[in-house]
């Protein structure tokens, strides 16, 4: 009962000052194909590595949308690497403020995405989406997916 609530308290301060996913791409959280994520990078420099299983021959668009509702949108920042944690794109502004990253791949496997500020003194909440092209009609867009997460 002691050790329970200790670890109820550790818990709990943890989830009120930590970083909601990892700062690291070896243990990324996963992020289902058409499945939109809500996230934040907090202030300082906060990295938040997923990782996603994409299939080759298909074409993916990966967005990254700032969402601040007391302010316009920070400036976010997205980096794309392959299964051997190499990175193969990365882009800050195409749309506006937001990222897009759009990729064919070309082996099926684990692929890993790092959203971020531009810089550390960029953060907020933001939106992150990996949409299979083939899914949707038209242009992708995460507010295709918005209400999945
Ligand atoms: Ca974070
Ligand atoms: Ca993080
Ligand atoms: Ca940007």
């Amino acid at each position: 009962m002691f050790f329970s609530l200790i670890l109820f308290l550790l818990l709990f301060i943890s989830s009120l000052c930590s970083d909601d996913y990892p700062d690291s791409i070896g243990s990324a959280a996963l992020i289902p194909v058409n499945t939109a994520i809500q996230g934040t990078i907090t202030c300082g420099g906060d990295y938040d590595f997923f990782r996603v299983n994409l299939v080759a021959g298909r074409t993916y668009v990966i967005t990254m949308e700032a969402l601040n509702p007391a302010s316009p949108s920070f400036d976010d920042y997205l980096k794309f690497y392959d299964s051997s944690q190499s990175e193969i794109d990365h882009d800050d502004d195409s749309s506006g403020k937001n990222a897009i990253i759009s990729q064919t791949i070309s082996s099926t496997g684990v692929y890993y995405i790092r959203a971020s500020g531009y810089d550390g003194g960029e953060c907020g909440t933001y939106v992150l989406a990996v949409m299979d092209t083939s899914s949707c009609s038209g242009s992708c867009t995460s507010m295709d997916f918005l209400f999945m997460y």
